[in-house]
């Protein structure tokens, strides 16, 4: 098939089974593992592109479901497709809207054609499909589409998973069917399966066969316990081809982007860092700290003072909780900007650690600092 979406592999972390690549793209090349920052609606919630690119973000995500109904794909294509309409000259993941129906709209009906469900805003109703959600990220011009998956709740059962792993199959074939610029945007299948190993296999036997330029493991963080989401990429990620990039969709938190990365998992997107940040709630080198708490009302130390971001050099916990108290966004603007930073700059560690072969060590040390040691 033809793609514009390459895969380099570089090595692979001897301590670990980690890689280390980077995925080239029509709008310039990201270093993996990686993590994306969420940009739902054309806009990481408090942050311009420039602020993106001074943390090193060269790939963000965005959303079919969300565009479609606001602004709508027709004035992003008018506009000149989604990065120029946002001004981000990076690299650009859609994801395809079926994980968002699933969970934003609660009134849905599934069909073999696709999705009925209402607007989670007006209520009004609304049809999702294979071919809809290839038109809608075809007008975006994102470089990576997402197919039309379903994300069943967990736990689902055996059964009911089975017809869902086969329906994703087939609408799989259909996306590619209906993705109409193949040489200008790469479209990624999505493995599901739950918790089963079979039907893993099954997802990713019929997925492969259809040769897209990569694949994504969907399905987890979806309140399985982290031992579930650990044992399922245990045996999912070694189904996977060597050669193409491998996306696990939905997960963010540091300890899960190490754990994905020593099991194979080159790409991430979150909402979590963007979204705490927005509630006062910062991740640092020791673990969470909640900014808002009275306790640093007085507190004129940075959030981290391990960090270098533009955030720790400049401002103070104290002047910060001020501002996040006040509701002023100047405020939201900080915390993000830093939680970003703070993931980025984990990553590169992480990648740093496979290319010494020392990402297993590197876990450690982190897991001791963060105060994740486990049992
Ligand atoms: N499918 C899609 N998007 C997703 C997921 C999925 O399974 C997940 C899983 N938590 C997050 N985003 N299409
Ligand atoms: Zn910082």
């Amino acid at each position: 098939m033809t793609t514009p979406i390459r895969y380099e592999f570089i090595k692979t972390c001897k301590q670990t089974g980690a890689r280390l690549g980077r995925v080239h793209t029509p709008h310039g090349s990201f270093d993996t593992p990686t993590f994306m920052p969420v940009g739902t609606l054309a806009t990481v919630k408090t942050m311009s592109p420039e602020d993106l690119q001074s943390m090193n973000a060269n790939i963000i995500l965005s959303n079919t479901y969300h565009l479609w109904l606001r602004p709508g794909e027709d004035i992003i294509r008018e506009a000149g497709g989604l990065h120029k309409f946002m001004n981000w000259d990076g690299a650009i993941l859609t994801d395809s809207g079926g994980f968002q129906v699933f969970s934003l709209s609660d009134m849905r009906e599934i069909k073999e054609e696709g999705v009925h469900f209402r607007n989670h805003l007006s209520g009004e109703k609304l049809f999702l499909s294979p071919e809809k959600a290839m038109q809608i990220q075809n007008a975006l011009g994102s470089d990576i589409m997402m197919a039309f998956d379903e994300c069943p709740p967990y736990p689902a059962t055996y059964d009911y998973m089975k017809s869902s792993v086969e329906r994703t199959s087939r609408w799989a074939e259909r996306c590619l069917e209906a993705h109409e610029r193949q040489d200008v945007q790469g479209l990624f299948g999505i493995i599901q399966g739950g918790e089963y190993e079979d039907l893993r296999r099954q997802s990713a036997q019929d997925l492969i066969s259809l040769d897209f330029p990569g694949y994504a493991v969907g399905g987890l963080s979806v309140g399985e316990p982290k031992d579930v989401m650990n044992r399922v990429l245990d045996f999912t990620t070694p189904l996977m081809p060597t050669d193409k990039p491998r996306y696990l969709m939905g997960v963010g938190s540091p300890d899960s982007l190490i754990d994905g990365a020593i099991r194979g998992i080159d790409m991430f997107d979150c909402v979590l860092p963007t979204r705490i940040a927005r509630n006062g709630t910062c991740m640092t080198s020791n673990g969470r700290l909640v900014v808002r708490n009275a306790k640093y009302a007085r507190d004129f130390s940075p959030i981290d003072e391990n960090c270098d971001c533009h955030v720790c050099k400049n401002y103070t916990r104290a002047y910060i909780r001020h501002l996040i108290k006040c509701n002023e966004t100047f405020g939201f603007r900080l915390t993000t900007y830093h939680n970003l930073y703070f993931l980025l700059k984990l990553m590169e560690q992480v990648r740093n650690a496979i290319r010494n072969d020392e990402l297993g060590d590197f876990k450690e040390a982190f897991f001791e600092q963060y105060g994740l040691n486990q049992p």
